[in-house]
């Protein structure tokens, strides 16, 4: 039997995210399959049975009247939901563990950067100062994640396995050993009053967009050892409000920032992000995840589909995520 043929629309990313590379990948692991580079090989749209994309233009989608499934292969569907010609078929994202270990590298890495006063200690250096400042322990710093999902709670776990005091924000309720919870609109002013250190893994969607503001940051709390509390966002640049950013930072809102992600990527060289003293910028690699785990990934779903089984991680269109 002719399999049918997987649709690879991939723009974007990095060195290893090159469409040829994504192809030969394809290959790899889905044995027997034609796999398809759109939109340099010419295909039948009908033959088309599976898309695997990353941020593919508006409509493309569209023109495949058999497509069982849509394989975004990023754990954000937020540029694919904004398709509204989007297919009616599942949307799966990825959820590895190879990409929840190295999205919680980085908020650990982060969180101990601004902890321990890192931003401080370069200046210093630059300028060959030894000037130590007095340092605290890690139990007297309250982080808040905004974002209790996959990522939320393995970057939780770590932090609390540091010393941390945890808690975290979702939209539903929930129980988690350690990590003070709090969800729902109701529950983001408490969870903002006992922040210091405010870590965003939240999705974007209609009712998150934005929500990193100066409301919010104002909210937080002033009296750890930190001083001004510190931001982290390594969800999604629509999530902020990048002049509120800059504003609190300078007003003293804001003691320091990383950001990982932005409002408009790459982050436009004119943007004062670049070099405010206060702000760790990177360029959206928090997760820099390995293709090949994805490809694998992807391949196995397709199979276990095939054979009756349910896709996992089916993204809940109404929710957005
Ligand atoms: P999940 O879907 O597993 O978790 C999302 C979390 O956000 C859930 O806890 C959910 O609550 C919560 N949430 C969603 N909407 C709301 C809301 N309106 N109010 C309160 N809480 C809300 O996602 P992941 O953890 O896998 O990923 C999170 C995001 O991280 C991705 O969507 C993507 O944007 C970003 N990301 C960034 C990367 C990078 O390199 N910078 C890499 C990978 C992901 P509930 O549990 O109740 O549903
Ligand atoms: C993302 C990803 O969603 O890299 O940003 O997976």
């Amino acid at each position: 039997m002719i399999k049918g043929a997987l649709a690879l629309l991939v723009q974007g990313g990095g060195e290893n995210w090159l469409p040829h590379l994504w192809k030969e990948r394809f290959l790899d692991v889905c044995a027997g399959r034609p796999i398809v580079l759109l939109p340099d090989e010419a295909v039948d749209p009908g033959e088309v049975h599976y898309a695997a994309v990353w941020k593919p233009p508006a409509g493309a989608l569209a023109a495949f009247p058999h497509l069982r499934a849509i394989f975004n292969l990023g754990a954000g569907v937020d540029a694919l939901l904004a398709d509204r010609t989007l297919p009616k078929v599942p949307v799966v994202r990825v959820s590895v563990d190879d990409l929840t270990k190295r999205m919680t590298e980085y908020v650990v890495l982060h969180v101990l950067m601004h902890h321990r006063q890192q931003l401080y200690l370069w200046n210093c250096q630059r300028q060959g100062l030894w000037e130590p400042r007095a340092q605290w322990a890690a139990g007297a710093i309250r982080v808040g994640i905004l974002g209790l999902g996959t990522l939320g709670l393995d970057a939780a776990s770590a932090l609390r396995r540091l010393g941390f005091q945890v808690a975290g924000w979702s939209k539903s309720p929930k129980d988690i050993h350690g990590v003070e919870s709090f969800h729902g609109p109701d529950g983001l002013e408490p969870f903002l009053k006992r922040t210091n250190i405010l870590v965003c893994l939240l999705p974007l969607t209609p009712d998150t967009r934005h929500v990193l503001n100066r409301r919010v940051f104002a909210l937080l709390d002033h009296s750890s050892p930190l001083g001004a509390p510190v931001l982290i966002n390594a969800g999604r640049g629509g999530l902020q409000v990048e002049a509120d950013i800059l504003a609190c930072l300078n007003d003293g809102t804001l003691g320091t920032v990383t950001l990982d992600v932005f409002e408009t990527e790459p982050l436009p060289a004119d943007s004062p992000l670049w070099h405010h003293p206060g702000v760790i910028i990177t360029p959206h690699n928090a997760a820099d995840t390995d293709p090949e785990e994805i490809s694998r990934y992807v391949a196995r779903q397709i199979a276990r589909f095939e054979a009756g089984e349910a896709l996992d991680n089916v993204i809940d269109l109404a929710r957005g995520y």
